[in-house]
């Protein structure tokens, strides 16, 4: 018997909106209902792209604009073959970040369309869900660690979340805004499972 094609759920929003511990849980509830379930995060630092990302992220080196706009993307770009294998294996992938991270973060900067920000990354797979952690910046900067890594400042947060509000107006993109404080998993599997379209 062929098994079902595992799902692409993305978790999006904001820095330090929760994406990271709603993935753990949310993989944990997978797994625990009986489905394989792994996590991933873009950036990806573990590849030689990621590392180069990580030291620009952090402030230790320079990177021109569209230079690390296009190895965000080559980051992606260089896990689809993993990411079509697991999900052909049946194995539904949560994924912290995504190509939309990409277009709202760069095209918050100056000079910046979302529309040339977007490029780089048509063709990659197509999340069956995208759930966005709504926190305002001004919340997400009271949490640990604001402030440490490069875009962390709430100006740039500001103009980030509004290039998320764009990118949500994209209707053939199975968007869900979920509230950032305090918000749980089990209805993130309710409406994932009502909503999934494969
Ligand atoms: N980021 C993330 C981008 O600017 N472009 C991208 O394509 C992606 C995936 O990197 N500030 C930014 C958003 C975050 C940072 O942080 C990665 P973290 O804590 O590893 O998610």
């Amino acid at each position: 018997m062929a098994c079902q094609r595992g799902a692409l759920i993305v978790l999006e929003g904001v820095d330090r909106a929760g994406k990271t511990t709603q993935c753990k849980m949310l993989v944990q509830a997978l797994q625990k209902s009986g489905r394989p379930a792994e996590a991933m995060r873009f950036p990806d630092r573990t590849t030689t792209i990621g590392q180069l990302i990580s030291a620009y992220l952090e402030k230790k080196s320079e990177l021109e604009d569209h230079t690390v706009h296009l190895l965000f993307s080559a980051n992606r770009w260089e896990l689809v073959p993993t990411m079509k294998k697991k999900l052909e294996q049946g194995i539904t992938l949560v994924v912290d970040r995504y190509a939309f991270s990409g277009a709202a973060f760069t095209s918050a900067k100056p000079g910046f369309s979302l529309e040339w920000c977007m490029k780089p990354d048509v063709g990659l797979p197509k999340p069956d869900l995208v759930m966005f952690l709504q926190l305002s910046p001004a919340e997400a900067a009271l949490r640990g660690q604001f402030g440490v890594e490069r875009y962390e400042t709430r100006v740039f947060q500001n103009a980030v979340q509004q290039k998320f509000e764009l990118l949500m107006k994209d209707s053939s993109v199975n968007w869900q805004v979920q509230d950032g404080l305090g918000c749980r998993v089990s209805p993130f599997i309710v409406s994932f499972k009502a909503r999934r379209k494969n």
